[in-house]
């Protein structure tokens, strides 16, 4: 099975078995504390689906977590100078995951059915499902969930998205590997909006990401205006963040993808270019990345707001005519940039 998975493009693989995981009481907490924000997704009827992966193929036994890697050579948006250039995160620079995982994970279904005894039934997911992908992919010992709250592997760091293969077939399960974060508290010092959080409970994991702080669901996922008091830490942001994995000690020697999918179409654009997009060049620019996922508005709106914190002088002339827009979210942020 993981032979098959790394011959289909993936670096990691391991198996878990297709049964509830503690972890689940402990999303059902975060829901309740609120830290979901308005990701209705997250909270509505498809939360309680989250408790049991069999909800979403009711013959599953075992889970093919498999991780793949999509780190580039380009330098860390902390060490990243050029107050005139939009960050777009790492994990969106080139082809849209979703799409390039699925199709290696079809293969794999494929190798598979050539390699099985008998017939089997199968569900391919990536991101979008109702599954606690981490805590699934931490029980195949990919990686453990580390205190920025993501997926550490130890020999691989962080730069990697995860999916899932659930089978009908009774597969041995790995086993989760240590937490090896230790005494570090890096990434918690270095998020500009505080957005990692101290959960106080007894039993479970001592530091949850609360989502209404943090600058990767502002810029991708919030559909009104972004809390004034946080823009300022929003920086030159456009479209998630990095910053909590770019100082991760474990990404310092991460390794780099071999795909080509996720070679950058575009690298750090100039904030004025982003700012002069019509709708149908903002669909053009971006097509078949992940970007368009935070809308044209919700795009714009991020600009506006790096220009603003990036306070130049020559962003007074494109903020002026975003102050004009027909949206009133991105003319909002645009008069609150003018200000800034
Ligand atoms: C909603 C979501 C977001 C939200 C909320 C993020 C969050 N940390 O919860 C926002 C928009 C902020 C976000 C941001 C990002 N995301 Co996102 N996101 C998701 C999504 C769709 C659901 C995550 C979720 O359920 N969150 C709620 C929390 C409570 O659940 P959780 O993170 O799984 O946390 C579990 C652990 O905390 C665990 N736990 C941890 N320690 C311990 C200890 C004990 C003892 C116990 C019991 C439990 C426990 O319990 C939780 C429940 O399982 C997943 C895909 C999926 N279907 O899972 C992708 C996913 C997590 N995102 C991903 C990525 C790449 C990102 C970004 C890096 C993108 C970017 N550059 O901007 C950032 C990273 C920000 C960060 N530090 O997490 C990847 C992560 C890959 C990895 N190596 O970890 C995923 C898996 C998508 C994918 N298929 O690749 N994301
Ligand atoms: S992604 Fe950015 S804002 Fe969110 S927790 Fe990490 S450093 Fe903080
Ligand atoms: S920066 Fe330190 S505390 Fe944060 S995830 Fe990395 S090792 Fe863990």
């Amino acid at each position: 099975m993981k032979a098959v998975a790394l011959e289909c493009g993936f670096e990691l693989a391991g198996i878990a078995a297709a049964e509830p995981v503690r972890e689940a009481a402990y999303y059902r907490q975060w829901v309740a504390d609120g830290f979901a924000g308005e990701m209705r997704y997250l909270t509505d009827r498809r939360a309680a689906l989250r408790d049991d992966p069999r909800t979403l193929l009711p013959s599953a036994r075992s889970i093919l977590c498999v991780g793949k890697l999509y780190n580039g050579p380009q330098p860390y948006s902390t060490q990243f100078a050029g107050d005139d250039l939009a960050w777009i995160s790492r994990y969106a620079w080139g082809e849209d995951y979703h799409d390039v995982l699925r199709r290696g994970l079809a293969r794999a279904v494929d190798r598979l059915r050539a390699l099985a005894d008998g017939p089997f039934e199968w569900k391919i997911c990536v991101d979008t499902a109702p599954l606690l992908e981490r805590a699934y992919a931490r029980h195949a010992g990919l990686g453990w969930i580390a205190k920025n709250t993501c997926l550490i592997n130890q020999a691989m760091g962080s730069w990697f998205f995860l999916g899932e293969l659930l089978l009908s077939l009774d597969l041995a399960p790995d086993e989760p590997p240590p937490d090896r974060c230790g005494t570090c508290t890096r990434c918690i010092e270095a998020c500009p909006t505080q957005a990692i959080v101290p959960t106080g409970l007894a039993e479970g994991p001592a530091w949850a990401l609360d989502a209404r702080l943090c600058i990767s669901y502002f810029t991708i996922e919030l559909r009104g205006p972004v809390p004034e008091a946080l823009r300022p830490g929003i920086g030159r942001h456009v479209f998630g963040c990095d910053i909590c994995q770019d100082v991760c000690p474990w990404n310092r020697r991460a390794p780099l993808t071999t795909d080509r999918a996720f070679a950058p179409a575009h690298f750090a654009p100039r904030l004025e270019k982003l700012a002069a997009l019509s709708e149908g060049e903002f669909r053009e620019m971006f097509r078949g990345t992940a970007i368009p996922r935070a809308r044209y508005s919700g795009f714009l709106r991020n600009v506006a707001i790096a220009m603003g914190n990036a306070g130049e002088g020559k962003f007074r002339a494109p903020l002026e005519k975003l102050a004009t827009s027909p949206e009133p979210m991105v003319a909002e942020a645009a008069r609150w940039a003018l200000r800034q």
